[in-house]
């Protein structure tokens, strides 16, 4: 036993002196020290995040990153700015150059199940953060840490049931939609449909995505209010594409809050601001602060030890009120 024991040590010594061997060898490539399947304490995570589109996006970022160098993982990051193609790419890589954990949030949920695959084959684990992916074998893939973004979009519709209970008249809806084929985009949109469809009076006139972004959300609403000149309601998949929003509606000469009552999804800063301002009047929130979950599930997966398939974020809702009183203490 003992001399099984000490056997093992040795291996171990003699993998990490290779690790190391390696690593200097490595020199100006940077960043190669600790992969290499596990032949070093240190965890390597490759995470592919979906790009930097919004105040949420940049929140995460900053998460992720600040919580691996609190948890002592080495992190290699790559944005791909939107683009399913640069994501697997990034993934391709992470493989060739053995990583750890890889962890992703999928910009679009369709169209994964090769790359995913070959980090199976290769032995190295999959955690999704934030998006879902769709694929049907779930073996790929070992937890989906994020929220539960039906349930926003149905709190979305909730709060539109609620403010217009004393009317009946016809409630003319416009929505700007995430990212196309995006968890977030899908799963908002069936949620708050679910809920107001309830009721004959809400119609959506218009729905057209936005992309999540700023520009893009006040660029497809100056074209909402061209082609529309009687809408009620915005509900915006995100933060970003409300703000952009709002000034197409005061471009318009209308008062955004008043004229137009408006929902959005995240609860960024500037979000809760207009909140705040009387501008935007209702926010769903959606935590971005994923990163200390995420390594937690990384260091417990790459141990071999059992995680939950499924984590979800928990998640408040905000009027103007509540706003004014959260925005002091928000961190992000
Ligand atoms: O709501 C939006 C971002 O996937 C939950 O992506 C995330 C969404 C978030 O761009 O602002």
């Amino acid at each position: 036993m003992l001399r099984r024991i000490s056997a093992l040590v040795l291996a171990g010594l003699t993998a990490f002196a290779v690790a190391s061997c390696g690593s200097e060898s490595g020199g100006g490539t940077g960043g190669d020290a600790g992969a290499g399947g596990g032949t070093d304490d240190t965890i390597v995570m490759g995470f592919s995040q979906v790009g930097a589109e919004s105040g949420w996006r940049t929140a995460n970022t900053k998460s992720v990153q600040e919580s691996a160098k609190a948890a002592g993982i080495e992190l290699k990051f790559s944005d791909a700015q939107q683009r399913q193609e640069n994501q697997i790419k990034a993934i391709r890589s992470f493989i060739q150059q053995r990583v750890d954990v890889i962890a992703f949030s999928p910009v679009v949920e369709s169209g994964w199940d090769p790359v995913l695959n070959e980090a199976k084959n290769a032995k190295i684990p999959v955690i999704l953060t934030d998006r879902a992916v769709d694929s049907q074998d779930t073996s790929l893939y070992k937890s989906f840490l994020g929220s539960d973004f039906i349930e926003e979009g149905k709190k979305a519709g909730q709060w539109l049931v609620e403010e217009y209970k004393d009317s009946s008249d016809t409630v003319n809806i416009v929505e700007l939609q995430g990212t196309t084929g995006s968890a977030p985009a899908n799963d908002r949109k069936a949620g708050f449909a679910e809920v107001i469809q309830a009721d004959a009076k809400f119609k959506i006139i218009a729905s057209q995505t936005g992309d999540f972004t700023r520009a893009k959300g006040k660029e497809v609403m100056e074209a909402f209010l061209k082609s529309n000149p009687d809408i009620d309601v915005l509900y915006a998949h995100n933060d970003d594409m409300g703000l952009g929003a709002i000034e197409a509606i005061e471009g318009a000469g209308k008062v955004p809050g008043k004229d137009i009552k408006i929902i959005t999804v995240d609860a960024v800063k500037d979000g809760m601001q207009a909140l705040a301002d009387g501008k935007i009047n209702y926010i769903v929130e959606c935590s971005p602060l994923l990163g200390p979950q995420l390594m937690d599930l990384a260091k417990k997966v790459v141990a071999g030890e059992e995680v939950p398939t499924r984590v979800v974020t928990e998640e408040t809702t905000f009027t103007q009120e509540q706003a004014k009183e959260a925005l002091p203490s928000r961190q992000y």
